[in-house]
């Protein structure tokens, strides 16, 4: 019985909550989401525009949990895919109990980043400015500068000079985060990291190894789906298809006899092995999927949170690869 009510006091001082990760494209959201978990769960590019929907990443110690929630970059644009993004951004400033507001310390703020300010007025929820990238700041001055001007155009809760990459700072983030978090339950098992179904971040991370030896609009054009997934033993065979939308992409994504998506894909397969802990044996298709940015049924199929929620992650993309004759490996 005395054991029973130990475990009543300690359930009580259990502090819990979600916080956002916000902020405009490439300032480094993605990878402070993955710092502060300690897992790879949300690639990274040195592109905009990388994450393209939430993602969920739980840190769970002794008597916390923070649910952090990355999002995508804060940006305008015109085709449904980016209203989708941004939409996505709206409902990652609901009902939050911290937000965290990503700045580029090594971008020279302008409008567009008060205009991204402008987004989280009015939240509701308290946000601090994590003034990200300081290790590629060598001048204090120019630094304070930064953070001057943010300090003009909102009243932030505190700033928080950091740098995701080599992780300084971070602690003394964290410590802050978990002091603002409201008593409550631990929402999952210690041992849950995200949400995020494996499949998903096998599709992402073929995106990420496409992301990193393609520029221009290559990288935007790019949408990556699972068709196949089998465990046999030991060796996961993994079948995806990586959707252009025009034909001088899939060119430019294939390479001189296959020499770049060979290339993409022993990247990813490199990792993914690491991460599933089994062999795998990947096949990648290219196909041209033309405004797939403006398909719904498309941007359906993309969205995995829609798919679980709807039916099984559909068979559709098989049907869809044998009207266009992929390009294999
Ligand atoms: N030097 C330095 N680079 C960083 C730091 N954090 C992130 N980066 C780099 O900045 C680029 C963008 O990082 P991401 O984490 O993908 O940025 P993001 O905000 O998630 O970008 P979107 O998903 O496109 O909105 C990558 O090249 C990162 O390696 C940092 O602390 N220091
Ligand atoms: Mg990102």
């Amino acid at each position: 019985m005395s054991k029973n009510r130990g475990r009543k006091t300690a359930a009580k001082k259990f502090v819990s909550g979600f916080v956002s990760i916000l902020g405009r494209p490439n300032s480094g959201k993605s990878t402070l989401l993955n710092a502060l978990t300690g897992t790879k769960l949300a690639i990274v590019a040195d592109k905009p525009q990388t994450t393209r929907t939430t993602i969920q990443g739980v840190w769970t110690a002794e008597s916390s949990q923070v649910v952090f929630v990355d999002t995508p970059g804060i940006h305008a644009g015109e085709s449904l895919f980016n209203r989708r993004m941004m939409q996505t951004i709206g409902e990652a400033l609901q009902e939050r109990d911290l937000l965290l507001f990503l700045i580029d310390a090594t971008a020279r703020p302008g409008a567009l980043d008060e205009e991204a300010v402008e987004l989280i007025r009015g939240a509701g929820a308290p946000v601090f400015a994590v003034v990200n990238k300081i290790d590629a700041v060598p001048k204090k001055a120019a630094l304070l500068a930064v953070i001057e001007q943010y300090r003009q155009w909102h009243e932030f809760e505190e700033f928080f000079p950091v740098s995701a990459l080599t992780g300084e700072g971070l602690e003394e983030l964290r410590t802050a985060i978990v002091k603002k978090m409201p008593a409550g339950p631990a929402w999952f098992p210690p041992d849950h990291v995200t949400d995020q179904p494996e499949r998903f971040l096998a599709a992402e991370i073929v995106r990420e190894k496409i992301l990193a030896v393609t520029r221009q609009e290559v990288p935007h054009a790019v949408a990556v789906l699972v068709d196949e997934w089998k465990e046999e033993g030991r060796l996961t065979r993994i079948s995806m298809t990586v959707h252009v939308e025009r034909a001088g992409q899939k060119v430019i994504l294939v390479g001189a006899k296959g020499a770049r998506l060979k290339e993409i894909g022993t990247a990813a397969r490199v990792e993914l092995e690491s991460i599933l802990g089994a062999k795998v044996f990947l096949t990648l298709f290219v196909k041209v999927s033309p405004k797939w940015r403006e398909n719904e049924r498309f941007l359906k199929e993309l969205d995995w949170r829609a798919m679980l929620g709807a039916a099984p992650l559909a068979p559709a993309t098989e049907a869809e690869e044998e009207q266009d004759g992929p390009v294999t490996l």
